[in-house]
């Protein structure tokens, strides 16, 4: 009732918006042809063209087996999109436009057979004034008013340009290559040319929605629109005075012709009170192509929005109209805004920090509303080969899965796309904060103004498109730029370091920058993910940033961290993880799940070293994975298989297909237990000197089904990882630090919570049989753990503590209980943690069969494992392939004698609920048994 009134009231505000005629172009009614190889098929536009050679059986699902491979020529040809023809088109319009939300990438469009126009990059808006084109004798029957887009093959256009003979160079070894070459070169999705955890289809197409837009006189049609809501006085990258009346900038970008003396309204209407408020905006500014002008709201007239755990995502709607000097309105766009500051602080570290124990340097990390917070999280690549078929339910089950798994912040990776509207808006309502990138990855690129130009474009397009979403966080330049490429550069061609470095920042501060900060002041900008931040800031000068690059301290601790060390032996090392402010990748790669696999190869491939299984796994083969040299001696693979060696009990299965399912799970345990560890060190930093104040690991989701470094697989399926991240992540958490070869065990509690929590830690000693034994160190101690920080509960050296217990056959318990408070709310509540220390590996434990059972219950509709004669570790429930599940929780330990009642969610189910009838439980020790 309250909804519908606000509803009511915002309607009757809009009610005199004149009209324009917008014809989509979006639907089926498309011809997908190429000539040359005799292919003619329907068509849908969006789309890319292996979606309709797919759909029309030219081609096989280009995700089956081999078809990475087989499908190269799809990617090497031409595709051309034909419309019917465009009926209903007014020939009394004063103009007539075509407009492109994105074209993937090289085309030639033409319109009743002549040329519009050409185009280069898939990230662009494109608009055509094709008034003149319609008025043409060629244009006057219906049947002629055919539009077709002709797409130029990717691959083959890369390489041409790299050819050019004043096309830049750089030292090979500096840019990564993984299957088609030269993708710095074009404007392109870079993933789609090969990636260490992708296929290369390099699709074409229009694959983003079209339109046809008639004007008339004194009509405009708004095309973007931009929407910066910050703190009076605030300025990327600085701190904001959080008592400061919000400032809301609306601008538009249109076509068409506005009239002299328009102005701009807004209504703003908060649907949870019920309100609305409506106005004229001021300092109303007019261009050819904009219309700008902003309004003030009170502090504190507002309900701010904040990410998950730390407050209510209150949202608003601003509808902003462009009414013209006799008060009717020409335009009228609403968008879902809301209200928040956030910021990345990189300024250095202040007395009152070094005061509270917190190392010189620089801070990295960012707040909320004023507010530090841990940001937990992980890494976002492109969700599918083909971002035509993502659809909004798809990244809706992926959110939940993101909020279930307890992070409240994604990056969104830099050499994917840019993220569609509707995925900020799901973050927006959960609470996601998306880290954005530019699309820029693990490469240099060229400088020259054409490129620049195109860059350019591109950015502050998308800069202006996103920046009403409250979930935006962050703009970065590209990935692993300063931290890899710089100093790849150095060391091949240190003679050459200064101009590529001049060319570096020629794009990444002279170009992005500024189409960020001349488009927002509510966004920070930071040129490359990883960094150790800016050295100066100083919006005095054009480029009010100076990097730090590498001029550091020592004793001092800067930035963010990036890690991957593919030695297992890292495993539980703390001493190999990187100390910085924030961890922005880390990760080491696993396979994905039989059920999975099945989806995508034949049964006779499910081996560790079938070729098929191998060449799905393009981490780090030999010589690169451009498609010449292709090897099958995959070094991901061995990776793996030396991590459950050294770790775990070696699966030995006799039936070859258990056995490599037995595989697929102990390298998850292996991945799992190598997160969790990283996550638990960089988390209790937040109480070290370090001052760490973010995990997000590489990566949260697959783009299809291989060997890769996901916590989710390609269907929602989650791995091992994605439930121990979930329990790493919970606010209060207790986790050992050991170091296995002194012995040295320390145990801390960690908290994210904006108060101080108190609590008790018990610890408990038992051998696998699950005997307590008396061991003499500390068994249970209080202790209060501050906000968004760590306390030490327990110190010994397994050394002396065991009394000479045999290592192999004792584990320790550790349990946490404690009070605390949600932020932002009068909440208390008790929380509860556990965790399990052995002191060697699990491969020489002395593990036991624990004797898992199983029972569901119709009452409560949930699971409940006991074990019943010993510990049991990384206790897992598996369910068949059809549905996706998600238990609250798996991969957990069980005493002995001890029973875990476990829910679920499922996500989705072709089974018609037989999955349940699946479900079983092992673990660990059915790794020691061969069947
Ligand atoms: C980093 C990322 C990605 C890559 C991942 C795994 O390099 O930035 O480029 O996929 O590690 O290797």
């Amino acid at each position: 009732m309250l909804l519908r009134s606000t509803a009511a009231m915002l309607a009757a505000a809009l009610s005199t918006t004149s009209a324009q005629e917008v014809i989509s172009l979006v639907g089926s009614g498309w011809t997908l042809s190429n000539p040359d190889l005799n292919i003619s098929v329907p068509a849908h536009l969006p789309s890319q063209a292996h979606l309709d050679l797919y759909a029309n059986h030219v081609i096989g699902d280009p995700y089956y087996g081999l078809n990475d491979f087989n499908l190269r020529w799809v990617a090497w040809s031409n595709w051309t999109y034909t419309s019917a023809p465009i009926s209903g088109l007014s020939s009394n319009a004063s103009s007539t436009w075509l407009r492109f939300d994105g074209l993937d990438t090289f085309t030639d469009i033409e319109f009743c057979g002549q040329h519009v126009a050409s185009t280069n990059n898939q990230f662009r808006q494109y608009w055509f004034d094709i008034t003149s084109i319609l008025a043409d004798s060629a244009c006057a029957a219906e049947k002629d008013r055919v539009l077709s887009i002709d797409f130029g093959s990717a691959p083959k256009i890369a390489d041409a340009i790299a050819n050019e003979p004043d096309s830049e160079t750089w030292p090979s070894d500096v840019q990564q290559i993984y299957e088609f070459t030269n993708r710095w070169f074009i404007r392109k999705e870079q993933s789609d040319f090969g990636w260490d955890w992708g296929p290369a289809f390099a699709p074409a197409g229009p694959w983003q929605p079209a339109y046809v837009v008639q004007l008339g006189m004194e009509q405009v049609h708004v095309r973007n629109t931009l929407i910066d809501i910050y703190r009076a006085g605030q300025l990327p990258l600085t701190i904001p005075d959080q008592s400061q009346p919000w400032i809301v900038n609306a601008s538009l970008d249109y076509f068409g012709r506005t009239p002299d003396g328009a102005g701009l309204r807004y209504t703003l209407a908060d649907m949870k009170n019920n309100t609305i408020r409506s106005g004229e905006m001021n300092n109303v500014n007019t261009t050819d192509s904009t219309v700008t002008g902003e309004v003030m709201i009170e502090d504190g007239t507002v309900d701010l929005w904040w990410p998950s755990g730390t407050g209510e995502q209150n949202l608003y709607y601003i509808t902003i109209e462009l009414v013209s000097a006799s008060n009717s309105t020409l335009s009228c766009i609403t968008k879902r805004v809301g209200f928040r500051t956030i910021v990345l602080n990189e300024y250095p570290i202040s007395e009152a920090q070094l005061a509270q124990g917190i190392a010189p340097g620089n801070n990295w990390h960012f707040e909320i509303n004023g507010h530090e917070f841990y940001a937990k999280g992980s890494n976002f690549i492109p969700p599918d080969a083909f971002w035509p078929r993502v659809t909004r339910e798809r990244i809706n089950t992926l959110f939940d899965s993101v909020i279930e798994g307890n992070q409240n912040m994604l990056r969104v990776w830099s050499s994917g796309a840019y993220s569609p509207d509707f995925m900020y808006d799901l973050a927006d309502s959960k609470g996601i904060l998306l880290w954005s990138e530019f699309e820029f990855g693990d490469a240099l690129y060229p400088v020259n103004p054409e490129f620049l130009a195109n860059v350019d474009s591109e950015a502050r397009y998308q800069v202006r498109r996103v920046n009403h979403h409250p979930s935006l966080a962050l703009w970065a330049g590209g990935n692993e730029l300063e931290n890899l490429e710089l100093i790849l550069l150095n060391e091949s061609a240190p003679e050459e370091f200064p101009r590529y470095q001049a060319e570096y920042e020629t794009l990444f501060l002279n170009t992005l920058l500024p189409a960020v900060f001349e488009n927002s002041r509510s966004i920070s900008y930071s040129p490359s993910s990883t960094s150790n931040g800016w050295a100066s800031l100083n919006f005095s000068s054009p480029i009010p940033i100076v990097e730090r690059y590498y001029n550091l301290t020592e004793g001092s601790i800067y930035g963010e961290t990036d890690f991957y060390n593919y030695d297992p032996s890292v495993l539980y090392n703390d001493s190999a993880y990187p100390v910085g402010r924030f961890s922005n990748e880390f990760g080491y790669h696993s396979m994905p799940s039989i059920q999975s696999w099945r989806s995508q190869i034949s049964e006779a491939d499910l081996r560790f070293n079938s070729s098929v299984v191998t060449l799905r796994d393009h981490h780090n083969p030999p010589g690169g994975l451009n498609t010449s040299n292709y090897d099958t001696s995959n070094v991901g693979q061995g990776q793996m298989t030396e991590a459950v060696e050294l770790w775990y009990p070696i699966p030995h299965k006799t039936d070859p297909v258990a056995n490599y399912s037995a595989w697929c799970h102990a390298t998850q345990i292996f991945q799992a237990d190598l997160y969790r560890s990283e996550i638990f060190f960089y988390r209790r930093g937040s109480g070290l000197p370090e001052r760490q104040l973010g995990s997000l690991y590489w990566q949260l989701e697959d783009i299809w089904v291989a060997p890769t470094w996901a916590g989710i697989e390609y269907d929602g399926r989650w791995k091992i990882l994605h439930y121990i991240a979930k329990d790493a992540y919970q606010p209060l958490v207790i986790a050992p630090y050991y170091n296995i070869t002194t012995g040295n065990l320390s145990v801390w509690v960690t908290s994210d919570l904006w108060e101080s929590s108190r609590g008790t830690a018990r610890f408990t000693w038992y051998d696998w049989e699950g005997n307590k034994l008396p061991i003499n160190a500390t068994s249970s101690t209080d202790f209060e753990v501050g906000a968004i920080n760590s306390t030490e509960v327990l110190q010994t050296f397994t050394t002396t503590a065991l009394q000479g217990y045999d290592a192999s056959n004792v584990v320790l318990h550790m349990e946490m209980q404690a009070q605390g408070r949600l932020p932002n709310t009068n909440i208390t509540r008790t929380f509860r943690h556990d965790n399990w220390l052995h002191p060697t590996a699990l491969r020489s434990a002395n593990l036991v069969d624990p004797g898992l059972d199983l029972s569901f219950s119709n009452n409560t509709g949930n699971f409940t494992v006991t074990a019943t004669s010993g510990v049991a570790a990384w206790v897992w429930l598996d369910y068949p392939a059809g549905a996706v599940v998600a238990f609250d929780s798996n991969g957990f330990w069980l005493a002995a004698n001890s029973s875990r009642e476990v829910a679920y969610t499922v996500k989705s189910d072709s089974t018609n609920g037989e999955w349940l009838g699946g479900v079983n439980v092992q673990s660990l020790w059915n790794q020691t048994l061969s069947y």
